[in-house]
């Protein structure tokens, strides 16, 4: 059984409010570039791009990057396997720049740790920070969000469903068991 935790309403607060937190902590948004992680990572990360374009007036690039898990089942250590990052789809130069990397739920942290490698590959930015619309818990790894729109404590038997209107044709978060 589903149940909905964060309502559209909620959820676009959450992303504005991100946005401003972004706008206070980067000193000079023109070096900011937003890269969105696989599907609706790379759907909050344009919703940031076009507050920052509403609150700012400035165009910040969006880059995309598609890191597949190769883990079916992540809940059985004996297959879990580092994410694979498969297609990268940068257009413009990150050396140098102020990157905020962006994705709809942080859980382990492998995604992230993957991600890094592959930004990494392809230039030297001036910062890496992260913004994830979910933080639900169950680190595996250092890594620690930057930017927070809703922290979600949830159990190994939990999923959570993050709805983006462009997909599901709603915004809303929803929990649910595995
Ligand atoms: P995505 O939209 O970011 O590509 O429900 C679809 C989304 O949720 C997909 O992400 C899917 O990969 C992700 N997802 C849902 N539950 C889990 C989970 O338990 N583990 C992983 N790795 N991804 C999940
Ligand atoms: P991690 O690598 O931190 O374990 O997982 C992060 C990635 O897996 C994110 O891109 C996210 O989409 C996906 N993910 C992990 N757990 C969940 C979950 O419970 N719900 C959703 N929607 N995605 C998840
Ligand atoms: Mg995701």
């Amino acid at each position: 059984m589903s149940k909905e935790v964060v309502d559209s309403v909620t959820m676009k607060r959450a992303l504005t409010r991100i946005t401003y937190e972004i706008i206070e902590q980067s000193k000079g948004v023109e070096d900011i570039a937003l890269v969105g992680i696989k599907t609706r990572g790379i759907y909050i990360a344009k919703r940031i791009a076009s507050r920052l374009k509403q609150l700012e007036d400035i165009d910040i690039p969006v880059g995309t990057l598609d890191i597949t898990l190769y883990r079916d089942d992540i809940h059985d250590a004996s297959k879990i396997q580092e994410p694979e990052v498969n297609n990268t789809d940068i257009e413009f130069d990150i050396d140098n720049k102020n990157i905020i990397l962006v994705d709809d739920v942080l859980f382990t942290g492998r995604t992230i740790r993957a991600a890094l490698d592959a930004l990494m590959d392809i230039g030297r930015p001036k910062k890496i920070s992260l913004a994830v619309l979910v933080d639900r818990g169950h680190r595996e790894l250092p890594i620690r969000p930057d930017f927070v729109g809703k922290n979600i404590p949830t159990s190994l038997g939990e999923q959570i469903k993050v709805n983006v209107e462009e997909i599901d044709g709603k915004d809303s978060i929803d929990i649910s068991d595995l």
